[in-house]
């Protein structure tokens, strides 16, 4: 297992639309493992694989690590697709890995139904609400390329964009 460097906006690559898998075979295993790892290492709990440059339809999460002291409980998502999204709405303070220390109120539905292959490549189903069902959501847009503060008013997010450059900027001096 090896902790892979995260890609931060505004990085080109988190726009690219991630492809299919298709098939969960020893390699996708390492792959996720890897993410796993990179994910607990950040720490954070949710990882997309284009956060560190892989553009496959996969992500893993733990939503255990928000409670010191709860047993480790890695979730992987293969394919995932939303079956249902409830009409009522949540709003989260979401952050992001690919998006440090920048935090916004993104609205999405509450609940979700959602399909995906899991590990060993089984098909399962899941029934999510509250964080378990935005978190998803959030995985699922980088998916697609976007990003929680795609979500945010333009000038919202041309504010925290230009904060990043600017961070980075620093940081490289
Ligand atoms: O670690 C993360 N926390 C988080 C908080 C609120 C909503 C979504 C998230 S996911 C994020 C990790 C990440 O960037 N996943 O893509
Ligand atoms: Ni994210």
């Amino acid at each position: 297992m090896a902790i892979r460097p995260i890609i931060t906006a505004p990085d080109p690559s988190l726009k690219r639309v991630s492809e299919s898998v298709d098939q969960v075979d020893d390699d996708l295993r390492a792959l996720m493992d890897d993410m796993l790892e990179t994910m607990y290492d950040a720490p954070g709990i949710g990882l997309a694989a284009i956060q560190i440059g892989v553009p496959k339809r996969v992500i893993v999460m733990d939503l255990s690590l928000r409670e010191e002291g709860e047993p480790p409980e890695p979730r992987y998502f293969v394919n995932p697709e939303i079956l249902w999204a409830s009409e009522e709405l949540a709003t989260y303070n979401e952050g992001c890995l690919s998006v440090p220390e920048e935090f916004g109120e993104i609205d999405r539905p509450a609940a979700v139904k959602a399909r995906f292959l899991d590990y060993d490549g089984k098909q399962q189903e899941i029934d999510a609400d509250g964080l378990l069902a935005t978190c998803l959501q959030h995985e699922m847009d980088h998916l697609e390329g976007v990003l929680f503060i795609d979500h945010l008013s333009r000038i919202k997010r041309d504010m925290i964009v230009r904060r990043l450059v600017k961070a980075r900027k620093a940081a490289a001096e």
